[in-house]
């Protein structure tokens, strides 16, 4: 007899059933014995006469006939007709997965595969499963194809210290901090819609509730377009399918993206009180007054200044930039821009940031045979899942978070 979930054994009335799965309670009542069964799907109310002894989370695997019941909470029970016991707790849980107990932080995360044992804890990857499959789903349906750069890269993407070095053979390498210069090197290649979704790694060393040291890139890549609001776009689209994908599971209600520029920003800042210079980076201090005075859920804010931008950013005047950020309740969660196509404005642009043209040389090396106007963006993964479900760290979205302290499990 196969196995079925609980949530289909209840439906399954009348019928005898096999169910397995983790002891949620158990009541010995003499002669009778109650026990409530846990797997994914649910909880169910399972009744025994056997002459047997369990601990809650001893996994269980029964057979028995699916009746009405009055008392049970599904109003449905099992009564049992054999039970097998798969495997015993050996030890003190540290992790009550009841949830009647509360656990600190530290602690679920140390034992993560038993806070997993809470409906709660799984919801948060389960919607996370959801929103990673309509991202590809939407840029499939648009024609973008899947890409899989190394994640093991020879020079830093996106210039900055904080990379992690590798001993690869006799040379030193680093884990990828973005997939940046080789989305856009397969779309110089003719690829000319791609989309990526794989880890980056950034050593950074501060411990804040909005950083990982490795987190999921949702990066996208696209050729032949006119500008950056062509990207600014297709990231829109995709965001309000992703935020489709889970409405059943999630409530929240977007029907469109608005766009501020930067320059915009910043006088509203001075209006409300916040003082912040041309020229500055938003602060996450700016950022939550930005939040704080729109009021909006997501918003884009566009034409950072080329300054504060990467190297590789398309400058759209002398001060700005054709780049933009999406905030998701005050938090940026995705960065983009329409890209250098040209070598010679690209290597100046390295040379003003003090970047050595030698390190870049096979991508520049790209430039030289002809480049399409190109842009794209990267979402964290994390971010998103932890402003959607208004995750107080973003360490809850990840399963198994490395942080400058965690590095097991
Ligand atoms: P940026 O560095 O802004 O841009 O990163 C893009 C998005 O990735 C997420 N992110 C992180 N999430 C968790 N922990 C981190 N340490 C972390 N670092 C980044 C954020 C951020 O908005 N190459 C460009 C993208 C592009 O222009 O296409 C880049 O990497 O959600």
């Amino acid at each position: 007899m196969e196995r079925i979930s609980i949530e289909q054994a209840i439906r399954e009335l009348g019928k005898t059933v096999r169910v397995a799965g983790y002891v949620h309670e158990f009541r010995n009542l003499g002669k009778i014995k109650f026990i409530l069964l846990r797997d994914q799907t649910g909880i169910v109310q399972v009744i025994t006469r056997d002459d047997i002894e369990l601990n809650r989370e001893d996994v269980i695997d029964v057979i028995g006939d699916s009746v009405k019941s009055d008392i049970a909470k599904a109003g449905v029970e099992i009564k049992a007709k054999r039970i097998e016991i798969i495997s015993r707790v050996r030890r003190k849980i540290p992790v009550d997965p009841a949830g009647y107990v509360p656990t600190d932080f530290d602690t679920r995360l140390k034992y993560r595969f038993l806070d997993l044992r809470k409906a709660e804890v799984r919801r948060i990857f389960e919607i996370k499963s959801k929103i990673i499959n309509s991202y590809r789903n939407s840029l499939l349906k648009r024609g973008f194809v899947e890409i899989h750069p190394s994640l093991i890269i020879g020079a830093a993407s996106e210039g900055g210290a904080e990379v992690f070095p590798v001993d690869y053979f006799e040379r030193k390498a680093y884990l990828a901090q973005s997939p940046q210069l080789y989305k856009q090197m397969a779309v110089i290649g003719g690829l000319e819609r791609v989309f990526i979704t794989l880890p980056i790694y950034r050593a950074e060393k501060h411990n804040t509730i909005y950083h990982l040291n490795e987190a999921i890139s949702l990066d996208v890549e696209m050729g032949f377009i006119d500008d950056h609001r062509d990207v600014m776009r297709i990231l829109k689209t995709v965001v309000l399918e992703m935020l489709d994908s889970v409405k059943d599971m999630v409530n929240i209600d977007v029907e469109d993206i608005k766009i501020y520029s930067y320059e915009e920003i910043v006088k509203l800042l001075n209006e409300n009180n916040v003082h912040i210079n041309i020229g500055e980076d938003l602060s996450k201090e700016h950022e939550r007054k930005i939040y704080e005075i729109l009021g909006e859920e997501l918003y884009f804010i566009e034409k950072f200044p080329t300054k504060i931008r990467a190297f590789y950013t398309m400058p759209d005047d002398d001060i700005y930039s054709r780049s933009f950020d999406l905030f998701f309740r005050g938090l940026e969660i995705a960065s983009g821009a329409q890209r250098i196509h040209d070598v010679d404005m690209l290597e100046r642009a390295l040379i003003d940031r003090g970047l050595k043209l030698e390190d870049f040389d096979f991508y520049l090396e790209a430039f030289r045979y002809g480049v399409p106007k190109h842009g794209g963006f990267g979402m964290g993964l994390e971010r998103f899942v932890m402003q959607l479900l208004r995750l107080n760290n973003i360490r809850e979205a990840m399963l198994f978070p490395r942080d400058r302290t965690r590095l097991i499990p």
